[in-house]
């Protein structure tokens, strides 16, 4: 482990002998670039995101934290992803950050906290744990999520396997169904799926296959604990692209977010109470 400049800010860099690496920022713990061992970047990072230390960073994973999106009074997705973490714990294909509360959270949010992001490397895998602990001497509740942006060749060529028959909720329409076959791209995406935790594991994975010429052949297993209820699966397409200030016109072609949360239902944790979520990704090279 090492730490760098990232486009200006710190970071902290794990490195294997086989090549894989993975670029971690002071900023939110978030994630912005992830390698596995055959030189593939995996992660989607905006080349007009904003690194300036305080705001939402376009890409990579950012972890939403103590709030999904607009699910409660916070700021956006909480404020994790716009404050600095500490490291907390390091080895040589691991690493821990830490955000407790402070001056700096307590204009957000009152409540007494530590998050903790955990990240182990693989040569082929990345694994993340969100572990929230309730330092306080009260309850308190939260929502959460990794919003991990995986980086494709053309989403229009991307399918999502493995949500068969998974519910959802369309957060554009406010439609609520059942997933009948693959998720196919390409229009604009936004919908929340219901994980079927008695299904065995295998079938709680989901699988990122993109078939554009640009894309390197291979398929991403994205699995997660079942305490991350949900897969939220996210593509603003053109139009709402267009209004996203950090992200090009054609950022959306290259993106694809398939987000492990926990924001259905309110985490409720009493004094000394931990939770935690983890997200899995497993690289699979074709051939
Ligand atoms: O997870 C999907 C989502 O909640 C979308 O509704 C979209 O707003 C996205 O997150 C990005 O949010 P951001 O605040 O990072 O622009």
């Amino acid at each position: 482990m090492q730490w760098t400049d990232f486009q200006g800010q710190p970071a902290v860099v794990l490195r294997l002998a086989s090549g894989a690496c993975v670029t971690v920022l002071q900023q939110g713990a978030q994630p912005v670039s992830w390698r596995t061992a055959d030189g593939v970047e995996h992660l989607y990072l905006s080349p007009r995101a904003v690194l300036d230390g305080q705001t939402p960073i376009r890409g990579g994973v950012p972890v939403c934290f103590p709030q999904f999106n607009m699910r409660g009074p916070l700021i956006k997705h909480g404020f994790a992803r716009v404050l600095p973490w500490n490291v907390q714990a390091l080895g040589e294909d691991r690493v821990t950050f830490a955000l407790s509360n402070g001056v700096l959270s307590q204009a957000f949010w009152p409540e007494t906290f530590t998050a903790r992001l955990h990240l182990r490397l693989g040569e082929n895998a990345l694994e993340m744990a969100l572990e929230v602990e309730n330092t306080g001497t009260r309850e308190w509740s939260f929502t959460a999520a990794l919003h991990s942006y995986f980086q494709v060749g053309d989403v229009a060529q991307v399918q999502l396997q493995g949500l068969d028959g998974w519910a959802y909720w369309n957060a554009l329409t406010d439609a609520r169904g059942q997933q009948a076959g693959d998720v196919s791209l390409g229009a604009a995406h936004d919908s929340v799926y219901q994980v079927p935790v008695d299904a065995p594991a295998p079938e709680q994975t989901v699988r990122l296959c993109d078939a554009s010429e640009t894309a390197q052949r291979g398929t991403l297993h994205i699995s997660q604990s079942a305490s991350f209820g949900q897969v939220i699966v996210w593509n603003p397409a053109a139009e709402a692209s267009a209004v996203l200030a950090d992200m090009p016109d054609d950022g959306w072609r290259h993106m694809l977010c398939v987000e492990a949360g926990a924001i259905d239902e309110a985490i409720h944790l009493r004094p000394g109470e931990t939770w935690q979520g983890q997200q899995h990704i497993r690289w699979q090279a074709a051939g």
